[in-house]
């Protein structure tokens, strides 16, 4: 499932990007479910569970991040799991109803001892007939080269920020090194999970400027989670002011605007937010979400309440490809 790189735009101005956020918002929802509509089934939500497969003690400084070893925050610390484990879990998110499973480590880079564990546990996934992710930090062409063999089917690496307001939420890793991961992911075969955060403290242009770089990406990732941020206690973020949910809206159908064809997947922050909002997402072109009781270190909006909303909006979960009860 690669998006092509010629049938859209690949030269967003930044301007363009900031009058489609100044639209009259239901003009912009308009435009935006338009859009939806004519590459994506209506009504239609695939669903992805994460799980932490290695815990804490991280060397990178991310502002907003509960596992970095600089800030003082209330999370376990595990070592990386044993891949019987990580399959277990994924045979239970796949009987809950999840397509995608998405494997989370809070590292920098892995460490290439590491790679057959990785490998291992893409291999045991698959076979249960769910789509991979994994999301590792930064990586080698080396270790690119073993996921991809290995099957693994998505790499999350999000570029979190605009190139401008970047600094001011991460200082031991570049820009430019996440657009190196991706392109080697991309070049690869992977398919590409790339996306970021708002809500932490930047302006409406540093949003712009995040999906400028995104849609400028040719192609366009296949999958674009846009989270909000979870403010945690003991990161130098834990204070920043909730953002308004009417701009996630806009910035999701900006998002579904800008890449017609990727998964746009309203990810973190969830938990608080009104069904009302998350009813909004979904029409401004939101056709996925993180489905289970935790994201990575903190609570998610649990199963039974997704089942009440898709009950509720008429919303139709995408199983897993090939299902393959226990
Ligand atoms: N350590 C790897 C890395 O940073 O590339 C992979 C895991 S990291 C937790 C994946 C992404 O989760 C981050 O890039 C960020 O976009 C998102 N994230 C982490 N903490 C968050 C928070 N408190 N609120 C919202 N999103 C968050
Ligand atoms: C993504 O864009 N969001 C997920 C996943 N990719 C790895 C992570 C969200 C983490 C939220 C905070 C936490 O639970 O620690
Ligand atoms: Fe480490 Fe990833 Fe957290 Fe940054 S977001 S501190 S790289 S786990």
């Amino acid at each position: 499932m690669t998006t092509t790189a010629t049938a859209f735009r690949h030269d967003w101005q930044r301007d363009d990007i900031l009058a489609l956020f100044g639209m009259p918002l239901m003009d912009l929802v308009f435009q935006a479910q338009t859009v939806h509509r004519e590459h994506h089934r209506p009504n239609h939500v695939q669903l992805s569970t994460l799980i932490n497969i290695k815990s804490g003690r991280c060397g990178e400084d991310c502002a907003y991040c509960s596992q970095s070893i600089r800030y003082e925050t209330a999370i376990d610390d595990s070592a990386l799991m044993a891949p019987t484990a990580v399959i277990a879990a994924a045979r239970a998110a796949r009987d809950a109803g999840a397509s995608r499973f998405c494997m989370g480590a809070a590292w920098r880079t892995p460490r290439d001892r590491d790679i057959p564990t990785l490998v291992q546990m893409v291999k045991g996934v698959r076979a249960l007939g769910m789509e991979t992710c994994m999301t590792l930090g930064m990586l080698s062409e080396a270790q690119v080269t073993s996921l991809q063999e290995a099957g693994l089917d998505y790499y999350n690496h999000n570029l979190d920020t605009s190139p401008e307001f970047y600094d001011r939420v991460i200082t031991t890793r570049g820009y430019q090194d996440r657009l190196d991961t991706l392109e080697r992911v991309r070049r690869a075969g992977i398919a590409v999970c790339s996306g970021g955060i708002v809500g932490m403290g930047e302006e409406r242009t540093d949003r712009a400027g995040l999906l400028q770089q995104l849609a400028n990406l040719s192609p366009h990732p296949e999958s674009v989670p846009v989270n909000m941020l979870v403010a945690i206690p003991g990161t130098p973020l834990e204070d920043t002011p909730p953002l308004d949910p009417i701009e996630l809206v806009r910035t999701i159908a900006v998002a579904r605007v800008l890449m017609p064809a990727a998964v746009v997947r309203l990810s973190a922050g969830r938990d608080h937010l009104t069904e009302e909002a998350q009813a909004l997402c979904f029409l401004a072109g939101a056709n996925s979400i993180f489905y289970g009781d935790e994201l990575l270190t903190t609570d998610n909006r649990g199963i039974a309440e997704d089942r009440a909303l898709f009950a509720k909006l008429g919303l139709i979960a995408d199983g897993p490809a090939s299902p393959q009860p226990a």
